[in-house]
């Protein structure tokens, strides 16, 4: 090994203060595994020593407990960006213990090329091979990878050895130029190649490299159950319909599919159609039902920026590698995510809301207009773009106390303009090319639950004239009804 071997602590030693630091990873899939819980523990070392220690940490996305439950438990962030899922660090969030920036997760590195965002000094990457001429394989997980090695000034590797070096043949790096000098990127398939199978990186900036051997922690999904079922194959019924009708091509676009329980389950109803003829996809998160679609043929193809699978399937997946080495590519996230490509491929977007209002805009972040949830991530570059942009959600949550379909949303993070297509397991709401008033009566015909449909009614009966059916006295009465009372349905309309 040409580069200086480290233990995690003596990497982490190597990290100042202050310092802007990037990581590997979107998804725990590809994120370093030992550096991170290192520089908690330092931070937590410092801080009893009466010195100050926090970083600023960018990632592809969100990663595991030993990143962000790890580093915010020990007061070690002081920024964070661009996503996360940790239930730890959403409780410092929302304490307002750091700050966070949710935000497009393709735009992150191009900010910082251009000097908005601070430049990431020391990155901190998962690799399964590195050469002594800096030539390294990427795991798992694409993500920000490259683009942080390139502005780093040191980078430090863990060379996983649980993962294996035949997955260099999954990544195809590729960053686009500068603004002035950009052409198209030329990427009209999935399937297209145009970059590099390994990421080439200036030697000298290896600080060194820490030896781990640890599977990635991908938690395993709740299984499908009768109310995702239902959304996935209303999903699927308005997909044939529209298939039946020639609103779709003979060869389908690809899809893309966002990240949760929800997402999962209405991809798994995908492998049940017997009309929707196989399809690729095109999208930045690959979970496992996207394997099991893999597997069975169903899905042909699937561009990603990460591979996160459970231990079981990952151990599968090296099992049969050479059955998915040409039916898998991992970009980087400004290529997965790149609205160019969305656009170009005329992707159908499948993602999830946690609340939807009776126009159609869509709160996919933020619980009662407050707490952060996880953050958009890709969900807002692949609608705005998308041919098709369908958002589904249970139509109630917490046993029916809190109805998904409010009267306003809480908070906006897909406007009525990105949202054609809105489902619960009551039904669809097609929204394409519909007035205010003719899509509020569908939603809450089609999406609501029954429970709140009189109240939903009546909300807009309040408001006979103007555009759009809202009133600013009575939009947010669902929500202050649960906080007050603990349930919606005690939403008080005159
Ligand atoms: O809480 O588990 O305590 O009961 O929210 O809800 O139904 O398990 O949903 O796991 O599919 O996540 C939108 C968060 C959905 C996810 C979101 C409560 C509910 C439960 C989770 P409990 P479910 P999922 C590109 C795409 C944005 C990012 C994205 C997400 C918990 O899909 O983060 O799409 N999306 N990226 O009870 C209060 C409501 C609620 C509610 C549900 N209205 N009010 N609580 N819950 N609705 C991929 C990437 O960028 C990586």
């Amino acid at each position: 090994m040409a580069f200086p071997v480290l233990s995690a602590d003596e990497a982490a030693a190597l990290i100042p203060n202050g310092e802007v630091v990037g990581i590997s990873g979107l998804t725990p899939a590809g994120a370093p595994k030992a550096v991170p819980a290192a520089m908690a523990r330092r931070a937590l070392a410092e801080h009893a020593a009466g010195r100050e220690y926090r970083i600023s940490l960018f990632s592809g996305g969100s990663n595991w407990r030993e990143v962000d439950g790890a580093l915010s438990d020990a007061d070690a962030l002081a920024y964070r960006a661009p996503f996360q899922s940790d239930p730890d660090l959403r409780a410092h969030i929302n304490a307002c213990d750091l700050d966070y920036c949710d935000m497009h997760l393709s735009a992150l590195t191009q900010n910082m090329r251009y000097g908005f965002l601070p430049r990431v000094r020391t990155a901190i990457v998962e690799v399964c091979e590195a050469t002594p001429d800096g030539e390294l394989t990427l795991t798992t997980s694409s993500s920000n990878s490259a683009a942080f090695c390139r502005m780093a000034d040191r980078i430090i590797l863990e060379l996983n050895a649980y993962h294996k070096p035949c997955l260099r043949e999954l990544h195809d790096i590729y960053l686009p130029g500068d603004y002035a000098e950009r052409g198209p990127i030329s990427i009209s398939r999935p399937q297209d190649r145009i970059g590099t199978r390994t990421l080439k990186v200036d030697p000298a900036k290896i600080a060194g490299v820490v030896p781990t051997n640890q599977p990635d922690a991908v938690h395993p999904f709740r299984a499908v159950s009768e109310l995702t079922h239902s959304i996935g194959r209303n999903i699927v019924g308005f997909l044939e319909q529209e298939y039946g009708a020639g609103r779709l091509p003979k060869e389908l676009p690809p899809f893309q599919s966002g990240i949760g329980n929800v997402a999962n389950c209405v991809l798994a109803a995908m492998a049940e159609s017997d009309v929707l003829p196989p399809f690729s996809m095109f999208t930045e998160v690959a979970q496992d039902t996207v394997y099991h679609l893999l597997k069975s043929g169903r899905c042909k193809f699937i561009s990603s920026s990460t591979i996160t699978f459970t231990e079981p399937l990952m151990q599968d997946f090296y099992a049969h590698f050479s059955d998915f080495k040409d039916r898998i590519i991992l970009r980087p996230a400004e290529i997965s995510n790149n609205p160019e490509l969305i656009r170009r491929m005329g992707v159908i977007s499948l993602n999830t809301a946690l609340e939807a209002d009776i126009t159609g805009h869509v709160n996919s972040t933020h619980l009662f207009g407050r707490n952060m949830m996880n953050g958009i991530g890709g969900s807002c570059e692949f609608a705005r773009a998308a041919a098709l942009s369908i958002f589904s959600c249970p139509s109630t949550a917490k046993g029916g106390a809190i109805s998904s379909i409010v009267p306003m949303v809480s908070h906006v993070d897909q406007v009525e303009h990105d949202v054609d297509v809105m489902v619960t397991e009551q039904g669809v709401a097609d929204l394409r090319g519909l007035s205010p008033r003719r899509r509020a009566e569908l939603i809450i015909g089609n999406c609501a639950h029954p429970d709140y449909r009189p109240l939903l009614r009546r909300y807009m009966e309040l408001t006979p004239t103007g555009h759009s059916p809202h009133s600013l006295e009575h939009g947010f009465c669902f929500h202050t009804a649960y906080l007050k009372t603990g349930d919606m349905r005690n939403a008080g309309l005159p």
